[in-house]
């Protein structure tokens, strides 16, 4: 099949910008260069920052209420990798996909492994699942997995874990991301204690099958599909298990999944000083765990949390390297755009973090002059950064204007009819 994002579409596309995007690139330099920061040592950065994709973001999502599939739907991994291509191609910062089972699940993986790198991806942490219930399962998690009460589905929850990890091996992943929807519903439904201590001898057996240069991703949520109690429901379950477990399993922290208003820079800043770090799941919210696009209603927050890793860095923090991932659910955009436009945010958080001025900073902390330190962060913050964004991607052959570029290909109206749409509509995040 001829490619319809074509190096040569992405070079028409940027001939039109590439002038003014050259001046604005100059303006921005010497604006730069008066605060005494080189350009060219931010950009290198920014070309080298990377967000992963998640395979199941490729497909338009849905609520308990309904999903509106569009055109062209992805209806395997095998085309859902072929569009996470197509937005690295574009915006040159999403090179990994995290695929998510049983919904990536094939009889070959080393075939899969093999599509994804001529498409130029590798993969990041794989997901399990044991929050739903597959055809012909033994035993339900309607009353949870990793903690459930019934020994049998605690077991078949480790082991769906444990091939996962194997599945992961041989696509080269080196990190298993573990959520689990454990919970109650009611006061009194479940016992804090034993539950939780189901939990971790369920998450040791796990633990111990994790390769040595793996990693185990431990990840909180607040509710939902539980309303009352969820087994670990906030950093302090996760990181607690995670201390518990060993130094493999690290806490993973999707910004969705805390009530509104919680501090989430200063949770990262917290699992940063304890080495407890494991990555994130960016996406934005404004009330539950929408799963919004990143950086779509609370970009101050997002440039904070930078801010916390990015002073990581400038301190050297030694074995500090966290899992940079996408988790969102598309359901009114393309799926596609949506990646882009996340990934591209996401990005600009970093660059914008990387403009703060640390020595200054660490100067109004220690004088405990609170505005201008305040200042010293909007600084950075107030920064527009797009021609940086702009020419780290066309540095690296991607497009200036990823949506334009895409909307001109055409690309769901070039697949229509290679990727006929499912009859009826269904409801749920995928
Ligand atoms: C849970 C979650 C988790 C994934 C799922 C698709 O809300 O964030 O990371 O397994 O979404
Ligand atoms: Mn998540």
């Amino acid at each position: 099949m001829t490619e319809i994002v074509s190096e040569s579409l992405i070079a028409d596309q940027n001939t039109k910008p590439s002038d003014q995007l050259d001046r604005d690139y100059e303006h921005l330099a010497s604006q730069l260069d008066s605060r005494g920061i080189d350009i060219g040592a931010i950009s290198a950065k920014a070309e080298r920052f990377a967000v992963a994709v998640p395979s199941w973001g490729t497909g338009t999502g849905g609520t308990r209420f309904a999903r509106f599939p569009g055109l062209a739907e992805p209806r395997n991994v095998f085309e859902k990798l072929e569009d996470c291509a197509v937005i690295n191609k574009l915006v040159r910062c999403t090179p990994r996909v995290s695929p998510h089972f049983p919904w990536d699940k094939v009889d070959d993986f080393s075939e899969l492994r093999e599509h994804a790198e001529n498409l130029g991806l590798a993969f990041d942490a794989v997901n399990s699942n044991t929050f739903q219930d597959q055809p012909g399962q033994a035993h339900s998690y309607k009353y949870g997995s990793l903690s459930n009460t019934s020994q049998a589905a605690r077991e078949q929850a480790v082991e769906h874990n444990i091939e996962c990890i194997e599945w992961g091996k041989i696509l080269g992943s080196n990190a298993l991301t573990v959520w689990v929807g454990d919970g109650s519903n009611f006061p009194g439904q479940q016992h804090f204690t034993h539950s939780l201590e189901r939990y971790l001898e369920s998450a040791r057996k796990i633990y111990d099958a994790i390769p040595d240069d793996w990693q185990m991703f431990i990840e909180h949520k607040m509710f939902e599909p539980a309303f009352y109690s969820t087994i670990i429901q906030d950093w302090g379950s996760n990181v607690l298990c995670a201390m518990e477990l060993g130094p493999k399993a690290k806490s993973l922290v999707d910004l969705g999944h805390h009530a509104p208003n919680v501090n989430i820079e200063m949770i990262v800043a917290r699992l940063i000083q304890f080495r407890k770090l494991a990555g994130f799941h960016f996406n934005d919210s404004k009330y539950g765990d929408d799963d919004l696009d990143s950086g779509s209603i609370n970009t101050y927050q997002q440039f904070l949390i930078f801010n916390e890793l990015v002073d990581a860095e400038y301190r050297n923090t030694p074995e500090f390297d966290p899992a940079y991932m996408l988790d969102q659910s598309h359901n009114v955009t393309d799926p596609i755009e949506s990646l882009m436009n996340s990934a591209a945010e996401v990005q600009r958080s970093y660059v914008k973090a990387l403009l703060v001025d640390r020595e200054t900073l660490d100067g109004y902390q220690d004088a405990n002059d609170a505005l201008m330190a305040a200042n010293t962060l909007k600084a950075a913050y107030n920064t527009d950064v797009s021609p940086i964004l702009a020419m780290a991607r066309k540095q690296s052959g991607g497009a200036i204007d990823p949506i334009a570029a895409y909307r001109a290909a055409d690309y769901r109206q070039q697949l229509a009819s290679a990727r006929p749409a499912k009859e009826g509509s269904s409801s749920g995040i995928v």
